[in-house]
């Protein structure tokens, strides 16, 4: 397999003007005929370059003809999966007959069955797995599209836009015929055939245009949709007061799907849903399960707009649609619930997961410059750091100058495929701010460090903050250029108050930086004291950054800071340094002992009552296994799970009396409903339990098991049972099991229990695993499943890092089967063992021969690229 690379871009010799299509829907063949309406592009340069389509190995080609000339085959080529016609008029109707088989299509990209239904993911390069096409983002077209299946079995027949009109054919079957009469990319092609509940709603935009909703589950799941409604419908108003967007066709619908590789696909006026990330219900749906279904429902209906109407030139610039969504989704969300809470969790993952993967051999800027297969780049990089980026270019702007860009953006590209830099280049010319350095975030990878020190004049009541930034060497790029980057920082005295300082002619309590040089100083003036610095208040750049405080200014920051997110920062900051201590003194095999800073604070916190109990919740939980490994030099997940339970339990004896008061006071009788209120309560409650419960005390074993039998909700009951496996509770077999049996007709559910199971920590955890994968609840075609009992395995330090390295070779087994049936789940798959470089020596060795044993046999483009790289 060879890359693609960005410098070679061209604009398509050829446009497609219109698409029309016609699908004969079948259990055994389903045979797609297009028409395309194509004209060369008077903006190429090659006025007689031959047309091309790219199509896949699973279609096969019937007829061909161009306007109505059937062409034999010594007129056209068929080659690497593309047809190539070197003879063309400048304007003519391709029509094209082709034959699919979606029911073995095991891939899950194109025209594919799951459960008793049909759909489609066309994104990236799904639709040349249907017909012959030009599959590139920049050639848009208006479709129109005529389904024809058996209306008993297939009453529910969906594609994009309107529908015109439903009837029936001679034979008796029924042909829907619907029309989008926005010009999009066929990556935004959908198709839905099956027999289908509907649950329909309305919504009155902006200027007044009614709107009918509809969501579409199978007939077992149309009672958990009306929370999704709820959030779309909050989502259309959101974007209509946030950004001006309002809806532009007369229906929009959703379609949940139990077997989708993604957690949902934004396809225009007919979005695609795993089931996992749309259904929601109190008894089968946790506290984070709603918010993520009001996070996706508000994603992909964002897309409308950043996406659809206005969409990527090319693949390199996913980013452009998809890091501008998420930095808009996480704003609804901190509007409809907690701004700081949703901050920390944001960042918390992009420190865990996003750092890890710049870090790694996967390195790649926001904006990659080639790529193997692209299904490999829908990347926490892509996504999180891309909307990072967005956020930056927000805090540099401020809001109503980043509305403007943003106003100005769709202005002047509704209707086009376009690039980062049009993007940047509206916020530019929108604010008259100069963005030109700061779009080395888009092609540098690697994440940059900052490091501060600072220094307070007493006579002249001056605070200097020296700030120096360097990026690591990553995969391509051994040497990078200084970034533009806004750091938000603000001054506290000794007592932890907030100090009003001079900067730039502006007095505040807190300032927004603009470093730009690889060292600069900063001058606060009318310091009162000698400050203690709070740096990159609400994580105003991804940077890492470091300072030499004392564990005295942590805990001030800890328990004073203004800045919420930074309040949080500084509790890591202080369990990390007690947790490395110990980390040290496992490697070493000696006896863990620390005498715990933590526990002060920690009791303050407890003590009052005023404090927002989700950000308690989240102060109190302990760095995880997978961040602890990230900013580790070498990982040695023994001795960081040693760590982690040692403080854990030793924080959990020293406040035994706290936790259980403060699980006592939270434990209340209310109707669950999923609001941030309730939420905080129930986040707090459960992480007193889980503190209390590592005492092994009679009393906080008997709270788990009566919440894990009480509970009206999932939160409460999947909370209790988590708890008690992770403890070894007497009961939790029997708990498991009577989970189980409880649930066993709910799959969601069922996953959460696989996922539990393959992740507990214990010596017999392989032998479990491979029990479930042949469990009734367990199957390997849904890649939900896989990712439940796999990805919980790679969570289990006993199991997976298991120092015989039966753990690696099992998941490397798994990527071998899958890497035929589902090359992009198979390549997912990889990430754990793509870490090997940073393991301790004797589990980097064994990881590493697994990956070596992976590339020996024939590979997808998919998995090739991430093994093929993690070994270079
Ligand atoms: N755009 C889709 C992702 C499609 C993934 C294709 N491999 C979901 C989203 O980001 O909204
Ligand atoms: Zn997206």
């Amino acid at each position: 397999p060879s890359a693609i690379y960005l410098k070679d871009y061209q604009v398509p010799a050829f446009l497609i003007d219109k698409t029309e299509l016609t699908f004969d829907l079948d259990e055994s063949v389903t045979i797609v005929t297009s028409r395309l309406h194509m004209r060369r592009n008077p903006k190429s340069k090659f006025r007689t370059a031959p047309l091309v389509l790219d199509g896949g190995e699973d279609v096969k080609l019937i007829a061909l003809a161009m306007d109505d000339y059937q062409l034999p085959p010594e007129e056209y080529r068929l080659r690497n999966h593309q047809i190539i016609i070197t003879a063309t008029a400048d304007e003519f109707v391709l029509t094209c007959e082709t034959l699919i088989e979606p029911q073995n299509n095991t891939r899950l990209e194109g025209l594919y069955r799951s459960s008793s239904m049909f759909c489609t993911q066309c994104e990236a390069e799904g639709f040349r797995h249907i017909t012959y096409y030009l599959d590139r983002p920049d050639v848009m077209s208006v479709f129109t599209t005529t389904i024809i299946a058996d209306g008993d079995k297939y009453p529910v027949l969906l594609s994009n836009g309107n529908e015109v009109s439903r009837s029936l054919n001679e034979e008796g079957k029924t042909v829907a015929v619907w029309h989008d009469p926005f010009p999009k990319p066929a990556y935004l092609f959908a198709l839905v055939a099956g027999n289908l509940e509907v649950i329909e709603d309305q919504f009155t935009t902006l200027s007044n245009r009614a709107v009918t909703l509809k969501i579409f589950t199978e007939s077992h799941n149309i009672d958990k949709v009306d929370y999704s409604m709820d959030a779309l419908k909050r989502s259309m108003k959101w974007d209509e007061e946030k950004y001006g967007r309002e809806y532009d066709l007369d229906i929009f619908m959703i379609v949940a799907v139990d077997d989708f590789n993604m957690g949902a696909m934004e396809n225009k006026g007919l979005n695609v849903f795993n089931s996992s990330c749309l259904l929601a219900s109190p008894k089968t749906t946790t506290d984070d399960g709603y918010q993520r279904v009001e996070a996706v429902v508000a994603h992909e209906y964002f897309h409308n707009w950043s996406g659809n109407r206005v969409t990527c030139r090319d693949w390199f610039q996913l980013s452009l649609k998809e890091g501008f969504t998420v930095f808009r989704d996480q704003q609804f969300s901190a509007d409809m619930n907690s701004p700081v809470v949703k901050r920390v969790e944001d960042v918390s993952f992009l420190k865990t997961a996003q750092f890890a993967e710049d870090a790694g051999p996967m390195s790649h800027p926001v904006r990659p410059s080639s790529f193997i297969e692209i299904s490999n780049f829908y990347t926490l990089t892509i996504y999180e750091k891309g909307s990072e980026i967005v956020r930056m270019i927000h805090t540099l702007l401020g809001e109503d100058s980043f509305r403007k860009g943003s106003d100005l953006y769709f202005e002047r590209h509704d209707g086009q495929a376009v690039t980062c830099d049009d993007f940047v280049q509206a916020m530019q010319d929108a604010s008259g701010i100069d963005l030109s350095q700061f779009k080395r975030w888009y092609s540098q990878a690697g994440t940059p460090r900052v490091e501060a020190v600072g220094s307070y004049d007493e006579v002249t009541k001056t605070y200097q903050l020296t700030l120096t930034q360097a990026t690591p060497p990553t995969a391509n790029q051994p040497t990078k250029l200084p970034l533009l980057m806004p750091i938000r920082v603000g001054l506290l005295d000794e007592n932890g108050k907030a100090l009003t300082s001079e900067l730039n002619g502006k007095n505040d309590t807190s300032h927004v930086l603009t470093l730009n040089l690889s060292e600069q100083v900063f001058e606060f003036k009318q310091v009162d004291t000698a400050p203690i610095p709070s740096l990159l208040r609400g994580f105003s750049a991804p940077v890492k950054l470091s300072y030499d405080y004392t564990v005295e200014q942590l805990s001030i920051l800890m328990s004073s800071d203004e800045d919420g997110f930074n309040r949080w920062n500084a509790a890591q900051e202080l369990a990390v340094r007690e947790l490395n201590t110990l980390i040290s003194q496992a490697r070493r095999g000696e006896v863990l002992s620390i005498e715990s800073q933590l526990l002060l604070g920690f009791k303050a916190l407890l003590d009052d009552q005023s404090l927002d109990k989700s950000m308690v919740s989240l102060i109190l939980s302990l760095p995880s296994q997978a961040y602890l490994s990230e900013i580790s030099e070498e990982v040695d997940p023994q001795a960081i799970k040693q760590a982690r339970t040692y403080l854990k339990q030793l924080i959990a004896r020293a406040l035994e009396q706290e936790f259980a008061n403060c699980y006592e006071a939270n434990n209340v009788d209310v109707d669950y409903s999923p609001d941030a209120q309730q939420i905080s309560q129930r986040q707090l409650k459960n992480a007193a339990l889980s503190y209390w419960s590592e005492t092994n005390s009679v009393a906080a074993e008997r709270a788990v098991l009566s919440q894990f039998q009480s509970a009206d909700n999932m939160t409460d009951q999947f909370s209790a049972l988590s708890i008690a496996v992770n403890t070894t509770h007497p009961e939790f077999q029997s708990m498991l099991d009577s989970f189980y049996s409880q649930w066993s007709h709910e799959a969601l559910v069922v996953n959460k229990w696989l996922m539990l199971i393959a992740a507990q920590e214990a010596d017999n955890g392989l032998e479990q695993v491979k029990q479930l994968m042949q469990h009734d609840a367990f199957d390997l075609k849904n890649p939900n499943k896989v990712r439940a009992v796999l990805g919980g395995l790679g969570s289990s330090v006993s199991t997976f890092h298991n120092e015989t390295g039966a753990g690696y070779a099992f998941l490397a087994d798994q990527i071998i089967v899958l890497n035929k049936r589902n090359p992009q789940l198979a390549s997912r798959l990889c990430t754990p063992l793509t870490r090997w470089r940073k393991m301790k020596p004797n589990l980097s060795v064994l990881m590493q021969k697994q990956l070596e044993r992976i590339l020996s046999e024939e590979l997808s483009k998919d998995v090739f690229e991430v093994v093929s790289k993690s070994l270079a």
